[in-house]
Formats: structure tokens, C-alpha cells, sequence
């Protein structure tokens, strides 16, 4: 029999090979001050990457408690290596290791609700991050405001001590602050959402008065939600990746993440109590964070399900490949310059030629594995803020979409579930339902498709598919998909 190879944990981490870095810190002695739900990767790549250095510099106040809204997966990878994970920053150049000890314990929420709700309740809990993704925050996209339907909503406010959803939960453990004499919690939202910050506000405030007013008011008066801008590109982990691990660790780790060097993270000064010095790590602190949240949208994530889509109907599995296509590196190149960045007010000392430039080259990383299929999910909750707001405020100005529209045209493409080759796709939407109908309701008519998918209001707005200065191009965008295919329609595109 095969000798179980060791799992990473406490007791071997003097063992590692020397080139690693762990933590120096006595973590028997760090205490919990931060709860973060959605412990997915690209928290632990980002947030408790900037933490980890926090308490390496001897501020013991900032361990994390992870919460999964869903699934047990992380709890069950990390628990037996007591928190401890690798962080591996691939540059394409070489690997950058390092074990990270910042999360100190993972709750699964839907086995134990009032666990993760008395944990949030504590009085050390100065601050909840969250990494929900889009869908999590249970809103309209197109409006911003809470979808007060969204059955885990329906089911929060009918059962408010045994929440599903992160609004629920937010707003129980809040509650339970306030009876206490405890002072709230600071919320900071770490999801690509436009104005972040304001937006959770509006939710959770929203779902607070429901239950009842004098809560609302409190939440609403006395909770601070500090916009944030985070940028960090993390693939999922695949098993290629654990292997990788082991044999750089001589240990095994359940789920290392793998991430690229770049990283950044603007934050709105506006804290209701204590917080980690991060801005002494790279974080900036910032009065506003707009035009740096709006920047990264319409910039990086625009580009990057517009790659998504295109990429995967042209047959690139991922971001690097795609981006070794000529013709659909150009026309993202193009379609940042000519028409995303020309709608931004960009922050201040700003360089928006190099911001571009440095995306393509990190877009182009032969190191990172990102999946077209991962990016492309979701993109209901993604289009408004990365395309259609763009598209909004050049139309508003008479200006040409047409790159836009083809990126919303290949996303129509890619949510009828079957691809150029007649093969599925495996569409991951939490409206993948919706698209189903529309398209048996088309039965093979392109126009019928364009409409009955336009029709989506939390996507679309009643804006845009009343003005044929968007509905046009979008459908002879995917005309020419459907006619000649995701690869010479980007070829055909005239170049800037
Ligand atoms: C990506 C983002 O999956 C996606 O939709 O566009 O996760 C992207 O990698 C990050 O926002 C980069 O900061």
C-alpha cells in the first residue's frame, strides 16, 4: 500500500523547504477580528494575502473567520491543515510560494447558522468583508435595488434567525449587536459591483427596514460600508495545480491557490472602529473610490468577458490562449482604447495608456489557467456593470458600441448552451432557466433570440432595448456569429 503523503499543517511547517515563507507569528495568539463570508479563492489571494502581512508585523488583533454560505468544500480542505493554505504567484517567469496563517477557522453556514451568527455578534468582530460574487447580494442588477422576491430573501425575512443568504446574515448579527450595546460591524464588499459600497448599503439597509423600521434606521445611521476596488486574477485551483504543490511542499495541501503578482486594492476610508493597517501593505486608502471601481470595470472585467465569450465560442479553453489569437487580442486592445476608456473619469495620477497595456500583458500570463468557461458564468449579473453601463454613456453621446455589441451579441451566443460545433455548454447563470425558454421560444430565429433575450429587464433595463442604436448592432453582431462563426466575424471587425 502506498503511504499517505502528509497533509500541511502546524507541525510541519518547519520542514518546508527554506525558500518558502510561513508565518513568523505566534498564531496560538492571534485573535478573530474579521468575519468573511464567501471564503472562496480569490479571498484568500487577495484580502487575507494584505491580513497576513498585517500580522506579521505583530498586530494579532486580525485573524479571519471564514464563512461558506454553501458549500463544505473549503471547511473540509482547510480544517485538517488548521487554516493553512500556499499562496503560489505565478509570473511565468517562476513560482513565489508562501503559507498564509491568517484564516483561523472556517464555519459552514447552512450547517450552523446561530454558530456564524453569535461569531459575528462578538465584540472583537470590528469587520465583515465579503466575497459573495455578484449573485450573492440578491439584487437587481440593472436598478441596484433588492430584489425583495429572491427566494432566499422571501425565506430570510420569514426566518430571520436561520438566514441563507449574506444579507440575512449581515443583517441578524447586526441586529444582535444592537440589543447588546456592541458597536456594528464595518461592512467592506470585495465583489466586482459598481459602487460597491453604496450598493450592499441599499441592500442590506433595505432588507433591515423589512424587518423592522427602527433596525432599518440603525443599519442605515450608524453601519459604514466603505466602497473597495479589488483586482487580483485567480483561476480556480485544479488538481494539476495540487500536484504542483505537493511536490514544491513535500507535503500535500487540499486547496493551494494560484494567483498572478499583480494586486491591488482601493479602499474608502470610512471605518466605524478599529482596522488593520493594510495601506501599510500596498492597499490605498482613498476618499473615493469611484473612479477606481469604475476603471477596473469597464477596463479589466468588460475585457474580460468579452474575451470570455468570444474566446470560448472561437475554442480557447483560457485568457492566455485567446489572447494568442491576433486578431481578438486587437480588437480587446481596441476595444479598451476606443471605447471603454474614453467613458471614464480616471483616479487621479492615473496613466490610462499604461493601466491598458499592463492589463493586456496580464491578460497574456502563460501561467494562469483562467478558464473562459469561468468568466463567462454569471454574466447576467456581470454585463451591466462591465458593458452596458459603458455602452449607456456612449450612446448618451451619439459614439459607435460596436465592439460592445459584439460582446454582447457573443454572450447571447454562448447562453443559447450550444456552441459552433453543435456541442453543449455548460451555462452556470442563476438565470440559465430564463435563457432556456427564450431560446425553445425562438425556435432557431436570431431575431426572435435577440428580442426575447433583451427582454430581460434586470439585465437590460427598458432603456436599451428601446434604442435601436443598441438593439441594432447587437443583432447584426450576432448575425454575422451565427452566418461565419465567433473567429472571422472578430477577423471581419475593422480595426482601429
Ligand atoms: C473575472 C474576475 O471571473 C470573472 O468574471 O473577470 O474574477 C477577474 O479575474 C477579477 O475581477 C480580477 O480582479
Amino acid at each position: 500500500m502506498k503511504d499517505r503523503p502528509m497533509r500541511l499543517n502546524p507541525e510541519v511547517l518547519t520542514k518546508l523547504p527554506a525558500s518558502i515563507r510561513r508565518p513568523a507569528y505566534d498564531r496560538n495568539r492571534v485573535t478573530t477580528g474579521i468575519v468573511h463570508l464567501g471564503i472562496g479563492a480569490f479571498h484568500r489571494a487577495h484580502q487575507a494575502a494584505y491580513t497576513e502581512q498585517v500580522l506579521a508585523s505583530g498586530d494579532l488583533r486580525w485573524g479571519i473567520l471564514g464563512a461558506s454560505l454553501r458549500s463544505p468544500d473549503t471547511r473540509d480542505a482547510l480544517h485538517p491543515q488548521r487554516g493553512l493554505y500556499t499562496l503560489n504567484v505565478r509570473s511565468g517567469a517562476g513560482d513565489d510560494l508562501a503559507i498564509i496563517g491568517a484564516i483561523k477557522d472556517v464555519i459552514v453556514a447552512p450547517e450552523s447558522p446561530a454558530a456564524l451568527i453569535e461569531a459575528m455578534a462578538r465584540a472583537d468582530v470590528k469587520i465583515v468583508t465579503l466575497t459573495v460574487t455578484e449573485k450573492g447580494y440578491c439584487h437587481d442588477p440593472a436598478t441596484g435595488a433588492l430584489n425583495e422576491s429572491h427566494p432566499d430573501i422571501v425565506h430570510d425575512l420569514a426566518h430571520p434567525t436561520e438566514p441563507r443568504s449574506a444579507v440575512g446574515f449581515l443583517v441578524e448579527a447586526l441586529a444582535r449587536r444592537r440589543a447588546r450595546g456592541v458597536k456594528p460591524f464595518t461592512i467592506v464588499c470585495c465583489d466586482n459591483l459598481p459602487s460597491n459600497g453604496k450598493t450592499v448599503r441599499r441592500v442590506v439597509t433595505r432588507f433591515a427596514q423589512l424587518r423592522d423600521k427602527a433596525l432599518g434606521d440603525f443599519v442605515g445611521n450608524e453601519v459604514k460600508f466603505p466602497s473597495t476596488m479589488v483586482d487580483r486574477i485567480v483561476p480556480a485551483t485544479t488538481d494539476e495545480d495540487r500536484d504542483l504543490i505537493a511536490q514544491a511542499l513535500g507535503v500535500t495541501d487540499a486547496w493551494p491557490v494560484m494567483t498572478e503578482p499583480f494586486t491591488q486594492w482601493v479602499i474608502e476610508d470610512d471605518f466605524g472602529d478599529a482596522r488593520p493597517a493594510w495601506e501599510h501593505y500596498g492597499a490605498e486608502m482613498v476618499k473615493d473610490v469611484e473612479p477606481f471601481e469604475h476603471m477596473k470595470l469597464r477596463l479589466l472585467n468588460g475585457s474580460h468577458s468579452t474575451l470570455a465569450y468570444l474566446g470560448y465560442l472561437s475554442g480557447y479553453q483560457t485568457v492566455a490562449e485567446a489572447m494568442n489569437d491576433a486578431a481578438l487580442a486587437h480588437l480587446i486592445s481596441d476595444l479598451m482604447e476606443f471605447e471603454s476608456a474614453p467613458t471614464l473619469h480616471m483616479p487621479p495620477g492615473t496613466d490610462v495608456a499604461a493601466y491598458r497595456a499592463s492589463l493586456l500583458a496580464r491578460f497574456r500570463n502563460p501561467a494562469l489557467k483562467h478558464r473562459t468557461w469561468q468568466i463567462a458564468m454569471d454574466g447576467s449579473q456581470k454585463l451591466p456593470q462591465r458593458l452596458l453601463g459603458t455602452a449607456r454613456d456612449r450612446l448618451a453621446k451619439g459614439e459607435a458600441i460596436e465592439r460592445i455589441a459584439l460582446g454582447v451579441a457573443a454572450w447571447m451566443r454562448y447562453v443559447t448552451g450550444v456552441d459552433e460545433q453543435g456541442q453543449p455548454i455548460d451555462v452556470r447563470d442563476p438565470l440559465a432557466a430564463r435563457f432556456k425558454e427564450i431560446v425553445a421560444a425562438a425556435g432557431g430565429d436570431t431575431d426572435r433570440l435577440a428580442k426575447g433575450l433583451f427582454g430581460i429587464e434586470s439585465i437590460f433595463g427598458t432603456d436599451l432595448p428601446a434604442n435601436p442604436a443598441f438593439t441594432g448592432p447587437v443583432l447584426a453582431a450576432l448575425k454575422m456569429l451565427y452566418a461565419n462563426g465567433a473567429k472571422a466575424t472578430i477577423a471581419a471587425m475593422p480595426k482601429a
